[in-house]
């Protein structure tokens, strides 16, 4: 019997900020402890992850000395270092402080978007330092309450500029890094820049260097704008642009809700791990999750533990959908197989489709079988196939 135990070979990754998360929210104050960096990598350790991310600031706080700085991260590469958790990816903080009001790469204040520049490119030779290869880049507080107070085509120029000036300076250092933009629709800000996993990869086709930019789906932010996240990972992926993945749960159109993976629509984290692990996915499977504010330091770690075993219980019932043999026969008979088909036969020429007929009264009375197939999945998904 499968005890559904992660180890570091399933490549499960969190940042810091997740379970160091400390519960405040626009209502109320801090409900946990701050946690320690070191003591978050040895804990995640032990639960069977691969890795451990961070924001700048989750690990050396603003306002540090240089040499306070240097202590916190010799204390935090020990314990990379007993442990072996990696440091696969790293990102930059540019919404906490007042200074990003307005953003960061596109704040209306150029002096503003100057200092966003500087903070991830230092921030930068640090992910490298620890062996990143990917840079997470979340607006944050990018975005607009008012179409009067931001020209959109104007900020989607500093975008473009900041990332063109970014890759730039990695390559420049040689540095194997690439970016993975995250997609979100709204919150912190009323209407967020780059809502979608669409809008962030039409972006990307505008940079100076497109091959180092990827996106960073996260479960949840999709979902707050209705969409089918599976079907924009699909794209990305589709894309080659699946650079990073976010995951977590969100149960329909409100806030963030950034809840433990597989706790939102759980149909669509099933489909999810079906895709990714059908299309070779190669990269970290990264939680992003808030552990509930209702949880002491004991429920934190549980919920974390939770995330790892849902995906692996998630990529198990899938497997066993896909190798199910009434599973092959009801593809078969929706008809999925004859989409992989191009439309035209390798020498045929649109003469040749001009020439053909079809019958539209039979062949518009044919059913697709979807209902069959769906529920097959369902019962996989419930365990009683
Ligand atoms: C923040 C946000 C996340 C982003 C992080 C990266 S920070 O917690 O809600 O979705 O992935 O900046
Ligand atoms: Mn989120
Ligand atoms: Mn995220």
């Amino acid at each position: 019997m499968n005890d559904y135990r992660p180890v570091p070979e399933d490549r499960f990754t969190f940042g810091l900020w997740t379970v160091g998360w400390r519960g405040v929210n626009t209502f109320g104050d801090p409900v946990r402890p701050p946690l320690d960096g070191a003591e978050a990598v040895r804990r995640l350790a032990d639960l069977g992850a691969y890795g451990v991310t961070f924001h700048d600031d989750d690990l050396v706080p603003p306002g540090t000395s240089p040499d306070g700085r240097e202590a916190i991260l010799d204390r935090f590469r020990r314990a990379l270092d007993d442990t072996g958790l990696k440091v696969p990816m790293v990102t930059t903080n540019l919404f906490t402080h007042p200074v990003f009001r307005d953003g960061g790469f596109t704040s209306n204040s150029r002096d503003v978007r100057r200092y966003a520049i500087r903070k991830v490119a230092r921030n930068i030779d640090l992910a490298v330092s620890f062996g990143a290869t990917t840079y997470v880049c979340w607006g944050g507080q990018d975005g607009a309450e008012s179409e009067a107070g931001k020209d959109q085509a104007a900020a989607l120029d500093r975008l473009r500029e900041a990332f063109d000036i970014l890759c730039g300076y990695v390559r420049d250092q040689g540095y194997d890094l690439r970016f993975a933009i995250e997609p979100k629709p709204n919150e912190p800000r009323g209407d967020v820049l780059l809502p979608t996993v669409g809008h962030a990869l039409a972006f990307i086709r505008e940079l100076e260097h497109p091959e180092m930019v990827g996106v960073n789906p996260e479960v949840g932010h999709e979902q707050m704008a209705g969409l089918n996240f599976a079907h924009g990972v699909a794209q990305a992926l589709w894309a080659g642009k699946l650079f990073h993945i976010d995951l977590n749960g969100q149960r329909g159109v409100k806030y963030d809700q950034d809840l433990r993976f597989g706790a939102g629509d759980l149909k669509e984290a099933f489909f999810l791990v079906d895709l990714l692990e059908r299309a070779g996915y190669e990269g970290p499977r990264h939680f992003d999750f808030k552990p509930p504010r209702t949880e002491d330091m004991s429920g934190v770690w549980e919920s974390a533990a939770a995330c790892m075993r849902n995906y692996l219980i998630l990529r198990e019932r899938a497997a066993a959908f896909r190798a199910d043999p009434e599973v092959v026969e009801a593809l078969a008979a929706a008809r999925v197989p004859e989409l992989s088909r191009s439309t035209l036969g390798g020498d045929e020429t649109l003469a040749d489709l001009m020439a053909e007929e079809i019958d539209l009264a039979a062949v518009g009375e044919r059913g697709y079988h979807f209902e069959r197939l769906d529920q097959l999945a369902l019962e996989h998904l419930m365990g009683v196939r």
